[in-house]
């Protein structure tokens, strides 16, 4: 029996040449389940608080993870992301407002961006994938607590 974590990295490999096939691309963006937004250097592309319906795929640039904390005046970066990472997918499982915030860092920072229906869809799909983010989204709430996000 493989683990489940050599079937996650199945999954992640089979999406890597997915997207590496040019003819998938296209047809799921005709399809309108993919398409592609567009950001400058300082572009709010997520703001915390807000509600959001979108998850995000980075396909070029690199994103700020920005959060506020209990006696900061402003928002601290608590990581940075960049092409194949993907965010947002926080207030999707957790039906919560956004819990970060995700800033450009370059100019023509491109991302492919999925809604909520073809989200779960995707992930409800694939019963492990589910079970691994629900997992990821838990630990991201543990961190926040412990940095004292507020
Ligand atoms: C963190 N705390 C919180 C990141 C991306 C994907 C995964 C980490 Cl699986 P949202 C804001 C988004 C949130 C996450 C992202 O920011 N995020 C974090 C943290 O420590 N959010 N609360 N680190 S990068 C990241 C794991 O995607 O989803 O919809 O919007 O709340």
């Amino acid at each position: 029996m493989r683990s489940t974590q050599a079937r996650h990295e199945e999954y992640f490999s089979f999406l890597r040449r997915s997207f590496n096939n040019f003819a998938l691309f296209y047809v799921l963006m005709e399809l309108n389940i993919l398409r592609m937004d567009y950001f400058d250097k300082g572009d709010y592309i997520i703001r915390e608080g807000e509600e959001g319906n979108t998850f995000f795929i980075i396909a070029k640039g690199e994103v700020s993870v920005t959060q506020s904390t209990e006696g900061c005046p402003e928002p601290q970066e608590i990581k940075t992301l960049g092409v194949g990472d993907y965010f947002g997918e926080k207030a999707l499982i957790s039906e919560d407002v956004r819990s970060a915030n995700i800033v450009a860092k370059e100019n023509d920072t491109q991302c492919l961006v999925v809604d909520r229906d073809n989200f779960n869809q995707m992930v409800g799909t694939y019963e492990e994938l589910q079970a691994y983010l629900r997992e990821y989204v838990e630990q991201l709430s543990i961190s926040d607590e412990r940095r004292n996000a507020v």
